[in-house]
């Protein structure tokens, strides 16, 4: 057995979209999935119940950067790992720590073996390259560990761009040597070359001389026109190796993961639907609603009403606007159950259209409504 064995059960007969069902050692993740955020060994205001029963996530992300510096990887890993310290018995994702570290901006310094900053909660100096990042993950014991990378800015000059990402591929290799194949933890390279096809492409070709059970693509979404993004995602489409799945990380909006979907994206991961429903921002089909708005005082409609969650089965939004001014609690959980329902509620929707060969009539349906032009 691997860690990873990953089956397409159906696809598009004119595109890229696939559905398909992955094999972890946590269990099973049907794909396209959408995996909500658990930065720090939890998805905010949600309890592992609500995503498994309410939600139903196949798998959540956790991150390497917060997670080291608190509580610490010895100390989950003596609470017998991420799973057990957490209780979520599901697959778990974690990312290297490369994106957060870039995020830091001036607190950071890269070297040759990695970054050297100073933690955001006591100032300390730290220390994170490949072989930290994945010495963390195993004792995280995370299901699929994403290998250590620099986010390339945007915009950066050819040469800019090219230095970056030949440096994340020699990170590639290092975190390979540092976790080799093995049964338990699958590893995923990832992509970077800015917004050059030709240097993604490149990055690309030196991750398959490299044995990785996924591939990740990163650098996206920072900053650029999402038409560039877009533009990215068709240009790696047809050299994404097919027998593996595809993920495009820190992405996105629904139709930025329905577009991600038409491009053989598998899997994405993204703040969006937990953030926003913090600030009270609610995603439907027919785009987003902002429930701090007078015109829901009165409204003894739930935000959705073909939506099966827990919010929208008991509560209208006249409740909803009235628990978000009051700034209760209360507001961000029902507004997160829903905002995740709904992400993974539209990933079932899009494995269900591939199956039923209607990928294109429910994408062009889908995002004509979503955009406001049904
Ligand atoms: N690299 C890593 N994690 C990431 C990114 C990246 O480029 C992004 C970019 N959108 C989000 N998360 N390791
Ligand atoms: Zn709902």
């Amino acid at each position: 057995m691997s860690a990873l064995s990953f089956e397409i059960l159906a696809t598009d007969a004119n595109g890229y979209a696939r559905r398909g069902r992955m094999q972890l050692a946590h269990g099973v993740v049907e794909t396209p999935v959408f995996m909500p955020v658990g930065t720090q060994a939890t998805v905010k205001s949600m309890t592992p119940a609500d995503l498994t029963d309410d939600i139903k996530a196949d798998i959540i992300l956790g991150n390497t950067y917060h997670l080291m510096l608190r509580p610490g990887a010895d100390l989950v890993e003596k609470m017998g790992g991420l799973h057990r310290f957490m209780g979520w018995e599901r697959p778990i994702l974690t990312d290297s720590g490369g994106f957060q570290v870039w995020s830091l901006g001036e607190l950071r310094k890269i070297e040759e073996h990695g970054v050297r900053f100073r933690s955001h909660i006591d100032g300390a100096e730290v220390f994170l390259g490949p072989k930290e990042s994945m010495e963390i993950q195993r004792k995280l014991g995370s299901d699929i560990v994403m290998a250590f990378d620099e986010c390339t800015p945007y915009p950066a000059t050819y040469a800019e761009a090219e230095e970056s990402m030949q440096m994340s591929m020699r990170w590639a290799g290092e975190c390979r040597e540092h976790l080799p194949v093995n049964e338990t933890q699958a590893l995923f390279g990832i992509v970077q070359g800015g917004m050059y096809p030709e240097l993604r492409i490149k990055s690309l070709q030196a991750l398959s001389a490299i044995d990785f059970e996924g591939i990740a693509i990163g650098g996206l979404s920072v900053g650029e026109p999402k038409e560039e993004m877009m533009a990215m995602l068709d240009a790696l489409a047809p050299h994404l190796p097919v027998d593996k799945p595809h993920y495009v990380m820190g992405v996105g909006t629904p139709d930025d993961l329905i577009e991600g979907i038409d491009r053989g994206i598998d899997m994405f991961d993204c703040v969006m639907p937990t953030r926003n429903a913090r600030n009270g921002t609610l995603f439907t089909d027919d785009g987003k609603l902002n429930i701090k708005n007078l015109c829901h005082a009165e409204d003894p409609r739930p935000i959705m009403h073909d939506c099966d969650c827990y919010t929208c089965r008991n509560f209208s939004r006249a409740y909803l606007r009235h628990l978000y001014m009051a700034k209760e609690i209360l507001s961000s959980r029902l507004n997160t159950l829903h905002n995740l329902h709904y992400y993974c509620t539209l990933m079932q929707r899009a494995r269900d259209a591939i199956a039923e060969e209607n990928w294109p009539a429910f994408r062009h349906q889908f995002l004509q409504r979503y955009r406001g032009k049904a």
